[in-house]
């Protein structure tokens, strides 16, 4: 069986771009294979956190994952920072790991520009996302289009590490979707959109009422024009009303085109409202269960035990071939 491996941060408001690139395919995943999903708690920090709203965001975000459709008896759902193998691993790869090829990430230069006091933690965290992944033999990484490049990475310290020392790492796969692996930003299409974008409008979430939904739909940015059409490139913004209809109501882009032709803007939009309130709602109800129930802090720790479990065989391994293990 194939092995899976994916995390969403805990840092903000899961947004339908993080749900539709990433966790909505983690439900279909974990019934064809041996799945790990997380909430990377520790890559939080590499920028400032406070930390009781990381606690309860790490809560909300385990809460989410399962509110969505993610099952604890069939995939493993955990913590990252419970699973002390991961950092212990993230060090011995940054010592195979290179300056120059960690320089090189396009998220650290986005992140870090313009900003005094970078942390060292967000130069180096790519390097723990391959521990991450490494450290349960993954074969393949749901993951939206913007962290190919990590991926990307993480094949490369696998074989590096494989080369020099012998087979010991699974090299994982990145997959992306064809279609929806970059939702765009409704306030600047030309951008993803992202939970720590500054405005809210560049976002929906995934606990946004009905009311936030539809103001940020009605106002997102389109184009002079008033051709309903598929088209990225000159018509980013329409574009992507279009993309997200179609994940969420499961129509092709070329029947919503149809569908919409000859009428206005505003006809898409209030019909998209309607298809994201009603996919959303369900899930907001369920989440809001799971909150109160007080499930989720047990399945976090039952996830952990497994995950440690995992974790530990192949860090003993990587400890072995370095010359780390004296007993
Ligand atoms: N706009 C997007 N479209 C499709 N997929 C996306 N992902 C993120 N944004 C989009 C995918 O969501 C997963 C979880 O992302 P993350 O929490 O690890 O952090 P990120 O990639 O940096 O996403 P954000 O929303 O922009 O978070 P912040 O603002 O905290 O940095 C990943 O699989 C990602 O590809």
């Amino acid at each position: 069986m194939k092995r899976v491996l994916s995390g969403v941060q805990p840092t903000g408001d899961v947004t339908i771009g993080n749900y539709l690139g990433a966790i909505k395919r983690f439900v279909e995943l974990q019934e064809t294979t041996k799945a790990f999903f997380m909430i990377v708690n520790l890559h939080a920090w590499t920028v400032p956190q406070d930390p009781v709203v990381l606690r309860e965001k790490t809560i909300s975000l385990a809460a989410l994952y399962m509110a969505v459709g993610l099952d604890p008896n069939k995939a493993t759902i955990f913590a990252q920072a419970d699973v002390p193998e991961h950092t212990e691993l993230a060090w011995l790869l940054q010592c195979i790991a290179y300056f120059g090829e960690l320089g090189r990430m396009i998220q650290f230069k986005e992140k870090s520009e313009g900003k005094q006091n970078v942390t060292v933690g967000l130069y180096t965290y790519p390097v723990l996302q391959a521990a991450d992944i490494l450290i349960y033999q993954a074969d393949q990484v749901p993951v939206g289009e913007d962290q190919k490049q990590h991926l990307e990475l993480t094949r490369d310290l696998a074989e590096r590490f494989n080369s020099r020392f012998g087979h010991t790492f699974t090299v994982p796969e990145p997959l992306i979707s064809e279609f929806g692996a970059r939702i765009m930003g409704l306030d600047d299409p030309t951008k993803k959109m992202s939970k720590s974008a500054p405005s809210p409008f560049n976002r929906i979430t995934l606990t946004d009422s009905p009311d936030e939904i539809k103001t940020k739909i009605m106002k997102a940015v389109t184009d002079t024009e008033n051709e309903i059409r598929y088209d990225p490139e000159t018509k980013p913004g329409i574009s992507n009303l279009l993309t997200i209809h179609s994940l969420f109501s499961g129509l092709a882009v070329e029947e919503l085109v149809e569908r919409f032709r000859g009428q206005g803007y505003g006809t898409l939009k209030k019909d998209l409202v309607e298809v994201v309130v009603s996919h959303l709602q369900p899930i907001q109800e369920r989440h809001r269960q799971l909150l109160v129930s007080g499930e989720v802090l047990d399945v976090l720790k039952r996830g952990a035990e497994r995950a440690r479990a995992e974790a530990s065989k192949t860090l003993y391994a990587v400890k072995e071939k370095m010359g780390l293990v004296l007993r």
